[in-house]
């Protein structure tokens, strides 16, 4: 049985990686992110195959609805396996919606999962993800925690204090890949990789206004020496995704 850290090699072989994100279905709607062409799963493989990503992440439906492409594309999938709706107004929880078992069935090389420091309801996803990672890790699959900071306590999720606390949360509970927001301060996300350790601090796309902007932060990610981008929009949406796929790789020196 291959290990989860070989399966972690693969992904960081050039010592950085760019992770295809694609969840963002269950968490924003297709309203608000997506058109006639992304809204398809097999554009996004697509994508994933010809541009040559270093990991494909989606949630379970999808990898399971689509497992036959995504396991030809042979891009490591991480199949996130928890999630909320935006609908839902009250504290945040993302709640597990599948198993490791599931990822298994999937040929996952990884699990990713969400927690909301901070929300009144942090202790049942901090509970819930230290079973995850024990059984992901026994089992020989990687762990991705992206961890947003979310709820009434969170004055502002994009400060230092909060950024570098979420890198150290998937540090402390054992992820081997975090994925956190970036506020686009260099010096922030530096505290932030060093506050990540041996974690693997990958950064979010986020809304951005211009491709200029978003290639900013790639190059921040090389001068933090950070982990890389697990991204979607700014690469889906373009009208020339292989084009920006293209030039995150050149940046992040990825072959
Ligand atoms: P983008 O690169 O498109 O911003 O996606 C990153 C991501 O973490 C997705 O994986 C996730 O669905 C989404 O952002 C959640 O965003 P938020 O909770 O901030 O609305």
């Amino acid at each position: 049985m291959k290990t989860y850290k070989s399966k972690l090699n693969k992904i960081f072989k050039n010592k950085r990686a760019l992770i295809l994100a694609y969840d963002q279905g269950l968490e924003h709607g297709p309203e608000s992110d997506f058109n006639d062409k992304n809204v398809d799963p097999l554009y996004i493989i697509d994508i994933a195959k010809k541009g040559k990503v270093d990991a494909l992440t989606v949630g379970k439906g999808i990898a399971e609805k689509y497992n036959k492409e995504i396991l030809a594309s042979k891009i490591p999938l991480i199949v996130k396996i928890s999630g909320k709706t935006k609908l839902f107004k009250g504290e945040p929880l993302s709640e597990q919606l599948g198993t490791v078992e599931e990822a298994i069935k999937l040929g996952a090389a990884g699990v990713g999962y969400t927690i909301h420091i901070g929300s009144e309801h942090e202790h049942e996803m901090l509970e819930d993800f230290s079973k995850i990672e024990k059984e992901a890790h026994e089992k020989g699959l990687l762990v991705m925690l992206w961890v947003y900071p979310r709820g009434k306590a969170i004055k502002d999720e994009f400060s230092r204090e909060i950024l570098s606390y979420s890198a150290r949360v998937g540090l402390e509970l054992g992820a081997d890949i975090v994925k956190i927001k970036y506020n686009g301060k260099l010096p922030d996300l530096r505290w932030c990789v060093k506050s990540a350790g041996r974690t693997k601090a990958v950064i979010s796309g986020g809304k951005k206004e211009s491709e200029k902007e978003f290639l900013k932060d790639c190059q921040n990610v090389v001068k933090a020496d950070a982990g890389g981008m697990a991204v979607g929009r700014n690469i889906w949406q373009s009208d020339k995704p292989l084009d920006v796929v293209k030039k995150i790789k050149k940046i992040l020196h990825l072959k």
